[in-house]
């Protein structure tokens, strides 16, 4: 299972660091949405779905926490623990976070506005539509 994993530019001088993210160029989609998770409770765990269209890419700009992949065939933990990380979530993979650091800020860059009718949010579903869209794609 690949793991798509950007490393972003940061721009730094004795000021500090920025990173600059363009649509086309850092983002391989164009994003219609940008929300974020702070202040996460100690133990939490997130997420438990998939999306049958969204893409996303995950940035933990403050902090750390941890993403659990499951393609419907293997899974596979990642750690986001830079600001300048952004981890790629097509629409078929079932996320799960966890491990969120005290104070950690993830960001996240979607493709598509909110919409609760793309989410799957029972693993079998989840399963059936994988096996489609791989026969299917
Ligand atoms: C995902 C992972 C990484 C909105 O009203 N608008 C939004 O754009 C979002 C994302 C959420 N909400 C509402 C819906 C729920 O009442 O905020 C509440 C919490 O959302 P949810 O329980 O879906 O959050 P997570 O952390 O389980 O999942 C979120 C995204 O929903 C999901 O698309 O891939 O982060």
């Amino acid at each position: 299972m690949q793991v798509v994993k950007y490393m972003f530019q940061p721009h730094g001088d004795d000021r500090g660091q920025l990173i600059a993210l363009e649509e086309g160029k850092d983002i391989p989609f164009a994003v219609r949405r940008i929300y974020y998770m702070y202040e996460t409770a100690d133990g939490v765990t997130r997420g438990y779905h998939a999306h049958k269209h969204l893409q996303q890419i995950l940035v933990c700009i403050h902090g750390s926490c941890k993403i659990r992949l499951d393609n419907g065939q293997e899974s596979k933990v990642v750690s986001l623990e830079k600001p300048y990380e952004g981890l790629y979530v097509a629409n078929t993979m079932w996320r799960e976070m966890f491990d969120f650091s005290p104070e950690a800020v993830l960001l996240v860059l979607a493709s598509e506005f909110y919409d609760e009718n793309d989410y799957i949010r029972d693993y079998d579903e989840f399963l059936s539509f994988v096996r489609k869209e791989a026969s299917n794609p």
